[in-house]
């Protein structure tokens, strides 16, 4: 068979059906092996997605001589150990793609037909497991159909009260399944108690009920005072014999609507949310007592350690102070949900402490694909660098990458935030379609490279032309660190609008909000200098004693920390002097007029793409480009012209805004506006 012998250069651009729009069609036919009844809904799947590519496919109970191009064999008595998801594929005449379950099929069938649409050649043999067992998308939808952090319209789920799903959910489904990702929570983590009312949860029965055929199980983000919320008892104690009961009630009432249920996402005492502790009562009594209602369903729970309710201190420690002191009080279908980063989805952090340091709990990552601090979905910021250099940091615990961290357990999970919304695209820009791309493939293989995943989301999405996709590779690989330069450089934070996390605001002052939420509280900008004393001398608040030597020494030394996280961990004089011979002033002019620069660049880089890229997403990202810089330029002035009220030393650009306009910028009516989409 030839390979990739039907692929067009320049592929349609039906950015609505995300990665797969543009199917090659093979002139072969393909035979489907199975014992399995005909009404096997993934099964139909299979042969659904295989009619697009081949002219016919059979589906055969028993191996007959008629030779076909390619074969699907499921067959739960294989002897290969692949595993409820995993497949092989045989590169013989025919193709044999292998697998013991249908969902393993279906993970089979996807990377067949990816390899089609990219014209690689099939290996030999190829087995794949995947890393993780859950691998789950998290949507911060609230039933009113608004988005938290959304920024591609409204909640594809929800609308007015109710489940509203988008027409296409198939898409949804099938995008999700073609990179493996085989879970979704459907509501915000500031979870709603109407989510589990009897009425809600008939139509959520809907939604397993469409995604199910594609092996996605749904998940729901629950209030922890439900019980009393919802179900109108005195507390909702999770001691409590009555509350114990509710949950047990309220756990067998989903399960018998929706069988294959996935579990609960908490988010319990953190920013306003009720929590276990509100009756003196730890997270492990929390997460324990709903893990007991799941389990004789199989069914999990996934407790978050974005806990952010300081009683004063640093922020960034607290997770730690909470959580190490409970480490091995979880059950076994507990899994706690660590952000990447100690704060909050930064576009530069550390990783979190946590990571490794909890040695008998099990832990998962959670990762951000809507760009709530990343300019949201108007800059390109490709986020598969971002994950890969926190996934491959040396822990220092047992010798283990980051990731490494949370293998190995009894149960595995990697999650993400959804950038999912109504417009048509999904995620409100093309290129922010890549970074839903790269979580799937990466929580299904966390070794892949992120420019090999970029190569391939490109060359399904946009071009295949050789020149074009390497130029596409290069800007998106250089992406997120431009976006850091001009946002937060060096290690500096939260420097964004106190609320939208939007523009540049670090001269906010709210009157009577909370110190912790304002931007001055991160960056500590005085006359002497910039950046947040975590480490141990002059007065530090000694965060860096929550990492494993000899990254605590490392952090613990402007001199030995690295360059880009500096600021995180130290308050530096503005003529402090770094190994490389620039002063900390100088540095910051150049990162943020680099960033200014880079964006530049890559204006110039796409125009030199014109026909040899789709016109309308040619005029997409030519339009967004502008919008970029121009809010790169106004993060550049905003931040360097407000530390240059402490520091009084010149600027080394010339900025495009003063201090004034840049203030002025948030309220004008178009970027208002524009902050609502
Ligand atoms: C922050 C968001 C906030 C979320 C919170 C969370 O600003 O909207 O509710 O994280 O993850 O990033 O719970």
């Amino acid at each position: 068979m030839l390979i990739g012998m039907l692929l067009p250069m320049l592929v349609a651009a039906q950015t609505d059906q995300l990665w797969l729009a543009n199917q090659p069609k093979e002139s072969g036919w393909c035979n489907l092996y199975s014992d399995l009844s005909k009404k096997d809904l993934t099964e139909q799947v299979i042969e659904k997605e295989l009619a697009q590519y081949f002219a016919s496919v059979n589906r055969v109970k028993v191996a007959s001589d008629k030779v076909a191009n390619v074969r699907i064999f499921i067959d739960k008595d294989k002897t290969d150990h692949l595993g409820a998801e995993g497949f092989k594929i045989r590169r013989a005449y025919p193709i044999d793609i292998v697998a013991e379950t249908p969902a393993g099929a279906l993970y089979g069938v996807y990377a067949y037909l990816r390899m089609m649409r990219l014209g690689v050649e099939i290996p030999e043999s190829l087995v794949e497991r995947p890393a993780f067992q859950v691998r789950i998308l998290n949507h911060w939808d609230n039933p009113d159909g608004s988005v938290e952090r959304g920024y591609a319209g409204r909640s594809i789920w929800f609308a007015d009260g109710k489940i509203n799903f988008r027409s296409d959910i198939e898409t949804y489904a099938r995008a999700n399944a073609s990179v493996g990702i085989n879970g979704t929570v459907i509501d915000n983590v500031n979870a709603d108690p109407k989510v589990l009312s009897s009425e809600m949860l008939n139509d959520i029965k809907t939604v397993a009920d469409r995604l199910r055929p594609y092996n996605i199980k749904v998940y729901l983000a629950v209030n922890f005072s439900s019980p009393a919320a919802l179900g109108g008892l005195k507390t909702s104690d999770p001691l409590d014999k009555d509350v114990i009961d509710w949950w047990q009630k309220k756990v067998d009432e989903i399960y018998t609507l929706i069988p294959d249920f996935g579990g609960f996402l908490v988010k319990a005492n953190s920013e306003g949310l009720p929590g276990p502790m509100d009756f003196g009562r730890t997270h492990a009594d929390g997460a324990n007592m709903l893990a007991k209602a799941l389990k004789p369903h199989n069914g999990i729970v996934m407790w978050r350690a974005f806990v952010y309710n300081p009683q004063g201190g640093d922020r960034a420690k607290q997770a730690y102070y909470e959580f190490m002191p409970l480490d091995g009080k979880f059950d076994d279908n507990v899994i706690i949900q660590i952000k990447n980063g100690p704060v909050d989805f930064q576009p530069r952090e550390p990783f979190s402490p946590l990571f490794g340091a909890m040695k008998n709990t099990q832990t998962m990552a959670e990762l951000q694909i809507t760009q709530e601090y990343l300019g949201y979905s108007d800059h390109l910021c490709y986020l598969g660098t971002m994950w890969k250099e926190f996934m491959d940091y040396p822990s220092f615990h047992d010798g283990k990458s980051v990731i490494e961290t949370t293998l190995n357990q009894k149960l595995t999970a990697f999650s993400a935030v959804a950038n999912t919304g109504t417009m048509k695209n999904w995620c409100g820009y093309v290129m922010a379609q890549s970074n839903w791309y790269a979580f799937g493939r990466l929580a299904w293989n966390p070794n892949l490279s992120a420019r090999a995943i970029a190569k391939e989301w490109v060359m399904q999405t946009i071009t295949k032309d050789e020149k074009a996709v390497n130029t596409i590779c290069d800007i998106m690989m250089q992406s997120r660190e431009a976006v850091t330069d001009y946002m937060t450089p060096l290690g500096l934070h939260h420097l964004m609008g106190w609320s939208d996390h939007w523009g540049p605001e670090p001269w906010t002052d709210i009157p009577g909000a909370r110190e912790d939420w304002l931007p001055r509280y991160y960056h500590k900008a005085d006359k002497i200098g910039l950046g947040f004393n975590r480490s141990s001398k002059n007065g530090g608040s000694n965060a860096v004693e929550q990492y494993q030597e000899p990254l605590r020494t490392m952090y613990d030394d402007p001199q030995l920390c690295p360059k880009e996280l500096v600021l995180w961990f130290h308050h530096l004089p503005w003529d402090y002097y770094f190994n490389d011979g620039k002063t900390l002033w100088q540095s910051l002019n150049d990162h943020y007029n680099g960033g200014v620069e880079q964006v530049i660049k890559f204006q110039k880089t796409w125009q030199s793409l014109k026909g040899s890229v789709p016109e309308s997403i040619f005029k997409e990202v030519e339009s967004k480009l502008q919008v970029q810089l121009d809010e790169a330029q106004w993060w550049r002035d905003g931040c360097m012209l407000y530390f240059q009220t402490f520091s009084n030393m010149p600027l080394s650009f010339t900025p495009k805004y003063t201090l004034e306009q840049c203030k002025a910028k948030l309220r004008t009516k178009a970027y208002v506006d524009r902050q609502k989409d």
